[in-house]
């Protein structure tokens, strides 16, 4: 399924990752959200948010004055200031498990209201909170969904924790499942744009793939991003697909929605374009 031209820019404004020109709109991300509330197997935590970013760098953090004076400097660069038009959180940890999250958004949004806001998470918590990222007037949402069975989750996620609560195995996995397609569905009603990333994982959940799809398509969701594994933690072992591989199963999963192949699997503090982009 392409992405019909007048839609996609009525629909995402150029965002260079929901199918935006990405050779010229660019975006900062803001490394203030260090907790997490999950364990994915593919993350150690000694990185950013494996969902959106790849091993191997590390972001400094931000307390959300520091991030607002860090949009301020990037926004008077005469280069940078140009291109930028996307305000992202995407880590180090989950956005949603930090109120720094909220604040920072509120206070870069009250100096820069011509921005497009835009947050990456792991979806555990999205349905309690959907009323604060609406009340933030966000535009756009990544929600990170590996599996529709809990049998398929519970060999991805080794624990959640929610509400100071451990759980885990299948009963993790489906609290963690639920909230996510819940949180889909309440995020597209309440007009955010929406993208799904998953993490192709071989042989543990490339059957859930068209699944996923099929699911997150009725609930609204506007393209997904299929990302290849970077092998780490429990789930080191796994060998992560070939580029063939991956574009095998893009190619299928457009059938049902729209697939952003653009992904750059930043770090939780880039700035400027995405793939050309610099970490300042
Ligand atoms: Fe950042 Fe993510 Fe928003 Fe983009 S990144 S929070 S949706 S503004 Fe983009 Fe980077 Fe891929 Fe993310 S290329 S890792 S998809
Ligand atoms: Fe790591 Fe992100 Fe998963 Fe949390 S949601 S465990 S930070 S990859």
């Amino acid at each position: 399924m392409t992405i019909a031209s007048c839609t996609k820019d009525r629909v995402t404004h150029g965002h260079p990752c929901f199918g935006g020109n990405r050779h010229q709109n660019g975006r900062i991300h803001l490394a203030v959200a260090p907790r997490c509330n999950i364990k994915c197997g593919y993350c150690d935590r000694k990185h950013d948010c494996a969902n959106e970013s790849r091993p191997g760098v590390t972001s400094r953090l931000l307390s959300p004055q520091e991030a607002l004076e860090h949009v301020r400097s990037i926004m008077a660069d005469d280069e940078l200031g140009k291109v930028i038009k996307v305000i992202g959180i995407a880590g180090p940890g989950d956005p949603l498990a930090n109120e720094e999250t909220f604040e920072t958004f509120r206070l870069v949004k009250s100096e820069f209201p011509e921005l497009l806001f835009c947050m990456s998470t792991n979806g555990l918590l999205l349905p309690e909170r959907i009323k604060d990222l609406t009340a933030l007037n966000l535009h756009s949402l990544t929600v990170t969904i590996n599996a529709v069975d809990p049998s398929v989750g519970a060999r991805i996620y080794p624990h959640v924790i929610h509400h100071g609560t451990h759980y885990r195995g299948e009963e993790g996995a489906a609290l963690l499942i639920g909230n996510q397609f819940e949180g889909v569905r309440l995020a597209a009603e309440h007009g955010l744009v929406v993208k799904v990333n998953t993490v192709l994982t071989p042989g543990i959940n490339d059957t859930q793939i068209p699944l996923i799809a099929d699911k997150v398509r009725e609930y609204g969701a506007f393209v997904m991003n299929i990302m290849p594994i970077i092998p780490q933690s429990e789930l080191s072992h796994v060998a992560p697909p070939s580029p063939e591989d991956l574009e095998t199963v893009r190619a299928a999963n457009e059938q049902i929605i729209n697939q952003f192949r653009g992904c750059r699997q930043c770090r939780a503090d880039a700035a400027g374009l995405v793939g050309g982009g610099c970490a300042l």
